[in-house]
């Protein structure tokens, strides 16, 4: 399980390189499940910093609709 996190997460600094400035749902969640997890997010320390807030049902997951919240906050 680590070692494909670690594959996941090389995969996605490579995507994150390529995207620079625009991290988007689908970027994060390197394995395509339909949740951001802890570990994906990792890629970007902003969203780390806000994960804790996005996750609102505290499951330790974002999924897209919880994620969407961030743009509304990096917009001000
Ligand atoms: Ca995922
Ligand atoms: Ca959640």
């Amino acid at each position: 399980m680590n070692k494909y996190l670690i594959l996941a997460l090389g995969l996605c600094l490579a995507h994150n390189v390529a995207l620079a400035s625009d991290t988007s749902f689908d970027t994060l969640d390197t394995n395509a499940d339909g949740l951001i997890t802890s570990g994906e997010a990792e890629v970007d320390p902003s969203l780390v910093e806000v994960f804790g807030d996005l996750d609102v049902n505290g499951d330790g997951f974002l999924t897209l609709a919880e994620y969407s919240a961030i743009e509304t906050d990096e917009e001000s």
